[in-house]
């Protein structure tokens, strides 16, 4: 099934007709209506009447995370605040996080996309969905809460954590679908399993699983241990939410990028050539629809690769590969994303630690886990009564990291120049986890 059969199965002389005139439609309204586009425009000598044809696109400058960040927290919206309906931010309050902005119409936009996911999932309004995604600020919550109501199927609001309680709704309930990061998902069916809860036994047929990295072998063992077909949906703040993309029960290849919304153009991370299709590389999406806050070449550091073949499903949208790593240095744990230069803006706030620092991510079972070294000074190190002094500092970093970003951490604490000093670009980050 096709939610929107007409715009998702558009012939794609049809569909890049359409991209090329909304494209030119919001570059000339950002161009007007966002002071930072015009003066990234004119820097680069491109006005929006260059825009004859869909490459001519790549006249235009990216938009970075960096950019986002210099206009916090509304520089970059195209609306007055009175039309901004809903506003999420992606996580980590320390640093500046990015907001972003909605209209009406934007949710609505928002809301199909999502339910369009859904029915590329396989699902009616006669599912019920079980919807683990945090609420709140994050977009996950209330994106996949949206688009299940406007498919008309129950939803089950259950955001994040309270795993026992999860467990009995998805036994008391009998949700037909749940929506979770996968390794939340794994999680589940472990402690379900410790509680002698048979998952297999339950009535769940489908699981959406997206907002960090994860691989077929992952799904295999989700689709196992709970008896459920296991489909990856992409998405991200700064673009939408959830619902940039979403795999479909035919293909299980590839998620359809839903290009009547949103343009996509891969490039080489290190030059920003754009690369034919087919090609790894960074993904750069540019919306083509939204009102509140459009965004023009947003790189999203994500590397993958976009398939072009035609797929079984009737699709005409191109699909794109599973996000196989990251440009930058963003780290995904527990599904909260967090940049090292957030973790180190935490430490340097407290007094006796020194900013020499490395994260170590592992996963236990099916949890990740971070641990911070971090060096202290030579003064408070030297003064050895001062245990009780120490105790203190690694309870002030770890409650501060979970207050700031939102991660637990497990810290320790280590010897004045202990941590290996770079010869270069500091390595912050071991992870040691193979999904
Ligand atoms: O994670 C939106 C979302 C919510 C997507 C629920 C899917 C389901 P952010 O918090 O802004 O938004 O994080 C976006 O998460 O740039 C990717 O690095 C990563 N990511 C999202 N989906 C996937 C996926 C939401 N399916 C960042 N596979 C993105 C791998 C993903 N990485």
């Amino acid at each position: 099934m096709i939610y929107n059969e007409e715009f998702e199965t558009l012939p794609r002389e049809a569909l890049e007709a359409l991209q090329l005139k909304r494209l030119q439609q919001v570059v000339q309204r950002v161009y007007h209506t966002v002071g930072f586009y015009k003066r990234t425009f004119d820097a680069a000598g491109a006005t929006p009447d260059d825009i004859r044809t869909i490459s001519d696109l790549q006249r235009l400058p990216f938009t970075t995370k960096q950019d986002l960040r210099d206009n916090y927290p509304f520089g970059l919206f195209a609306v007055p605040m009175s039309s901004v309906v809903r506003l999420h931010a992606s996580s980590g309050t320390t640093g500046r996080s990015t907001v972003v902005g909605y209209t009406h119409r934007d949710i609505e936009t928002w809301s199909e996309l999502v339910a369009r996911c859904f029915v590329a999932a396989g699902l009616t309004k006669n599912d019920i969905i079980h919807n683990a995604y945090g609420y709140g600020l994050f977009t996950g919550g209330l994106g996949a809460h949206y688009g299940a109501e406007k498919l008309g199927a129950s939803v089950i609001p259950m955001s994040g954590g309270n795993t026992k309680r999860q467990l009995m709704i998805l036994q008391d309930f009998g949700p037909t679908a749940i929506c979770c990061t996968p390794s939340y998902a794994l999680n589940l069916a472990e402690q379900g399993g410790a509680m002698g809860v048979d998952m297999r036994a339950l009535k769940l047929r489908v699981g959406i699983f997206g907002a960090e990295p994860w691989s077929d072998k992952m799904r295999d063992e989700i689709e196992n241990v709970m008896d459920i077909t296991a489909l990856n949906i992409y998405g991200l703040s700064e673009i939408m939410g959830p619902g940039v993309a979403m795999e479909c029960q035919e293909g299980r290849e590839g998620m359809h990028v839903f290009e009547d919304h949103f343009l996509v153009e891969t490039i080489d991370p290190a030059t920003g050539k754009v690369l034919p299709p087919g090609e790894t590389g960074e993904l750069v999406f540019t919306t083509l629809t939204k009102e509140a806050f459009p965004l023009i070449r947003y790189r999203t550091r994500d590397i993958s690769r976009l398939i072009t073949a035609p797929c079984r499903c009737g699709r005409t949208h191109f699909r794109m590969d599973r996000v196989e790593g990251r440009s930058d240095d963003m780290l995904i744990v527990r599904g909260v994303n967090v940049f090292p230069s957030q973790i180190e803006a935490v430490l340097v706030g407290i007094q006796g630690v020194e900013p020499h620092y490395q994260l170590i991510v592992d996963r236990e079972g099916t949890l990740d886990t971070l641990e911070v070294q971090v060096e202290v000074s030579d003064a408070l190190f030297s003064n050895a009564d001062e245990v009780r002094v120490l105790q203190k500092i690694e309870r002030r970093i770890s409650k501060d990291l979970k207050d700031y970003l939102g991660i637990t951490a497990k810290i320790k604490l280590v010897e004045p120049k202990s941590i290996q000093r770079s010869e270069g670009k500091a390595s912050r980050v071991i992870d040691k986890r193979q999904i």
